[in-house]
């Protein structure tokens, strides 16, 4: 058969996966989005259905005023003695911490730290015994992925954090995963750092603790040598295997807006490279060390389709799983019908590194028609296509002295401009965006007639001209004291 990559679209970085008897559940990183960590389950390894968050209670993960692209960092996804943990890293407070559960679909315990330092924690258990890696620095400041073992009752450290690899001389050694495979245990990381020269590299070595000896071909994945190719920063993986014994590695990468275009918007998404143990122990991954945007494979069955979802709307997703908030959320300011949101609006605005009144839904692909009637008495209400405060483009209705307008304002770091505005004489509005990769176009339809408001390029919502470590949410919004907005019919159609 074949499939396609990012088997999982739109913004989800750092995916971890683990297996549980016949089923794959995947994490992924959030950042500065409430609830935290997105979870997923699939049968087949290419349909991933969210399931939910393993951070939805605010006293689990402190995100008040955390800057865009601070807060929850890569996580671990881990089974063991029938139990799931998740451990991750608050950057802003740089803290590391692991929830748990007995039930992947209900809630997590409360956050359990450990005092090693270092992002992209990973755990690994063994006769009785809980390791802890990160990419950090050993007691006596010396960096590299860092170990040590842990109480998992309270995370406790039991042993002092000692390196056990330094890497391959890539910049920025991150994402740890420990396994024992075959009598070997391999330590997989990445480096390069999460752009156009990010890489997965891995060792190996007789026990958990090392002495680690690295792959003589590394790195095992890349598509940095890759020019004029759509799918570049492929690294940061996690290493599974499935019902008929063969691996793969599920990890991210990105997609940029053209072969020769070399920013994305879209932000890090989730890719799966098949990967093949050799004799000798070492293990080879993708096309000649490549992630393809398709494979061809015969260890799916033939008769597995992958279903793509075509379109997002408020009846065929779930609020508490495919939609996010902003920080810390007031739950006040939301209410949801099945059909319907309804958006209290409040002084803080979007450009703020806040709370605005705001929900938001991942941008799955480059081509795509967003419609949403809004409504609204004063204020200000309608769509951002939001990368963060400093980057975002809005399409609102406004309620001022003068009555309503429609308005189309563009956020482009310290440019910040409106670019049209109409009049129209309703309280409400249908509003129309078109994405093509290289722009977005508004259009607002009023009593029957379209009027189009301007466009304005993808590519200053992109991680290169924006930072961080985001991607584009669909973002509806209501700003202003006294501002109460109502939303319906929203749909996003992937061409
Ligand atoms: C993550 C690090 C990285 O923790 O980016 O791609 C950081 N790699 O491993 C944020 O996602």
């Amino acid at each position: 058969m074949r499939f396609n990559n990012p088997v999982v679209k739109g913004m989800y970085p750092d995916p971890s996966v683990c297996k549980v008897k016949d089923t794959y559940y995947l994490a992924c990183s959030s950042f500065q989005y409430f609830p935290g960590v997105p979870l997923f389950e699939s049968k087949d390894l290419i349909n991933w259905k969210p399931i939910g968050h393993c951070l939805t209670r605010q006293s689990q993960i402190q995100l008040d005023k955390v800057n865009s692209s601070g807060g929850v960092f890569a996580p671990t996804l881990r089974y063991h003695n029938g139990r799931f943990y998740m451990t991750t890293t608050n950057d802003t407070t740089r803290q590391n911490f692991y929830v748990w559960t007995d039930d992947i679909y209900g809630e997590w315990s409360d956050p359990i730290n450990v005092d090693q330092g270092g992002i992209d924690p990973d755990l690994y258990f063994e006769d009785g015994k809980a390791y802890f890696m990160s990419n950090g620095a050993d007691d006596h400041g010396r960096g590299g992925i860092v170990q040590c073992q842990i109480d998992i009752e309270t995370g406790c450290k039991l042993t002092p954090s000692r390196v056990i690899w330094q890497g391959t001389g890539g910049r920025y050694l991150e994402a740890p995963h420990l396994y024992k495979i075959n009598g070997w245990y391999y330590l997989l990381a990445a480096e390069g750092g999460t752009e156009y020269g990010h890489m997965v590299t891995y060792a190996r070595g007789p026990s958990p603790g090392g002495p680690f000896e690295a792959y003589p071909l590394n790195p095992v994945l890349t598509n940095r040598n890759l020019g004029g190719y759509e799918i570049q920063g492929v690294g940061h993986g996690d290493l599974v295997q499935d019902n008929g014994g063969n691996w793969w590695m599920l990890h991210l990468g990105f997609r940029q807006i053209g072969r020769w275009f070399a920013y994305h918007h879209l932000g890090r998404e989730v890719f799966l490279t098949p990967v093949t143990f050799g004799e000798n122990g070492w293990f080879t991954a993708g096309d000649n060390g490549t992630t393809l945007s398709c494979f061809e494979t015969d260890r799916i069955p033939e008769e597995v389709v992958q279903n793509e979802k075509k379109s997002d709307t408020f009846e065929n997703t779930e609020w508490d799983k495919d939609w996010c908030y902003l920080r810390l959320p007031r739950s006040g300011n939301y209410s949801f019908e099945r059909n319907r949101l309804t958006l209290k609006g409040t002084e803080i605005s979007l450009d703020q590194a806040d709370t605005p009144t705001f929900i938001g839904i991942r941008q799955r692909d480059f081509n795509a028609v967003i419609t949403c009637d809004v409504s609204l008495e004063s204020g200000e209400a309608g769509i951002t296509l939001y990368m963060d405060e400093n980057h975002h483009y809005d399409f609102a209705i406004r309620k001022d002295e003068n009555g309503y307008k429609v308005i189309e304002r563009l956020n482009i770091g310290d440019i910040k401009s409106i670019e049209k505005a109409v009049d129209i004489h309703h309280s409400c509005a249908s509003l129309i965006i078109r994405s093509t990769p290289n722009a977005y176009s508004f259009v607002v339809q009023v009593d029957g007639k379209e009027i189009h408001l301007g466009t304005a390029q993808t590519k200053y919502l992109s991680s290169e001209v924006a930072g961080g470590f985001t991607g584009v949410m669909i973002g509806l919004y209501a700003y202003g004291e006294g501002c109460l907005a109502e939303f319906s019919n929203f749909k996003c159609e992937y061409a």
